[in-house]
């Protein structure tokens, strides 16, 4: 029988797969270099020291379980309210949003604050391909290959003050593009923030990904940029962000302001604290047709403990869900 706990995280990839990951590597420059008006046209490749890092974490395939998740499935069922609650509404109305022009504005405790365009944000770094669970609060997982590069990277850039904490990320708020944002009656406020303790952020498995399945992120992904958090709940992982500021304070975060009891701050994957209306003990793996789903054992951090379970040392993960 597979055994989802004994999966290591840390497994380093078959050559071969190694080896087709650099092709495809070959073209995302050129692809992303056409969805972002040039940003990252002759982008370098992947240097050998990000090369291994891949290599770290990428998780051991183990078909089926952890085979890469059709791309239609990852395009296709989507959570992105700004664009409705329905998982078809993202890919529907995707096309609406405009991602170019596309500004960051970096602030709060930061010696180098400002506003930053996208291809300012991204020139400095190497892209590279990492393929993560994503496991979503409602219980159902795709596995997605995302290109990105460490958040870590891109918030030293901009010098980090004693006095930071954490990190705040908001989504654009623009209810011209986003029907969503144009509801009357709306779960949530807008827009869309998440947050991480620093040390979350710096950890080396957390990503801004600009690209997925070898191309530009589609809209209904996030657009031109997005966090992917893989140890933690799928909507911590906020698309299309804005605004990334450096906080002394814990920021109040869009799904625990809804509801503080049924989704908390850290959102760690943890199959031994169930959400209150449904077990987290299983997740169904896309693609799981109706008629035989197909459902696995969720592992706690998502199958990454052995790389992050130390930040959480000492903590109660079940009163700081
Ligand atoms: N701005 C924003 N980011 C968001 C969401 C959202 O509704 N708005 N949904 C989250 C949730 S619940 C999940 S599971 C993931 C889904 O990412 P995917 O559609 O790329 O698989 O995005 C997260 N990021
Ligand atoms: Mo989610």
């Amino acid at each position: 029988m597979h055994e989802p706990g004994r999966i290591r995280s840390s497994e380093i990839t078959p050559v071969e797969v190694y080896t087709s990951r650099r092709t495809v590597l070959g073209c995302i420059g050129g692809a992303l270099a056409l969805g972002m008006g040039g940003a990252l046209a002759g982008s370098r490749p992947v240097h050998a020291a990000s090369r291994a890092a891949i290599g770290t974490y990428l998780p051991m395939s183990v078909p089926p379980l952890d085979s890469i998740t059709p791309r239609e499935y990852a395009t296709r069922y989507n959570n992105f309210y700004e664009f409705g609650n329905d998982k078809s509404a993202p890919s529907e109305y995707g096309h609406a949003l405009k991602t170019d022009p596309w500004s960051v504005e970096i602030s709060g405790e930061v010696h180098k604050p400002g506003r930053y365009t996208l291809e300012d944000i991204l020139k400095p770094h190497d892209l590279e391909e990492r393929i993560y669970r994503l496991r979503c609060v409602e219980a159902w997982s795709m596995v997605i290959p995302w290109i990105g590069f460490p958040l870590g990277d891109l918030i030293r850039r901009f010098e980090p003050t004693g006095a930071a904490k954490y990190v705040e990320f908001k989504t654009l708020y623009r209810p011209r593009e986003f029907r969503g944002q144009r509801a009357l009656f709306s779960s949530i406020d807008w827009p869309y923030v998440e947050g991480l303790r620093l040390d979350e952020a710096y950890h080396p498995l957390t990503i801004l990904a600009v690209g997925m399945y070898g191309e530009a992120l589609p809209n209904q992904n996030g657009a031109p940029l997005r966090l992917v958090v893989p140890w933690k709940y799928g909507f911590k992982s906020i698309k299309s962000i804005v605004e990334i500021r450096l906080t002394r304070k814990r920021p109040r975060t869009t799904w625990e302001t809804s509801n503080p009891r049924e989704y908390g701050f850290y959102a760690n994957v943890n199959p031994a604290v169930d959400h209150p209306r449904w077990s987290q003990k299983e997740e169904r793996r896309l693609p799981s047709p109706l008629f035989s789903p197909n459902f696995i054992e969720t592992q706690p951090f998502n199958g990454y403990g052995d790389l992050v379970a130390g930040l959480y040392a000492g903590m109660d993960l079940a009163r700081n869900f």
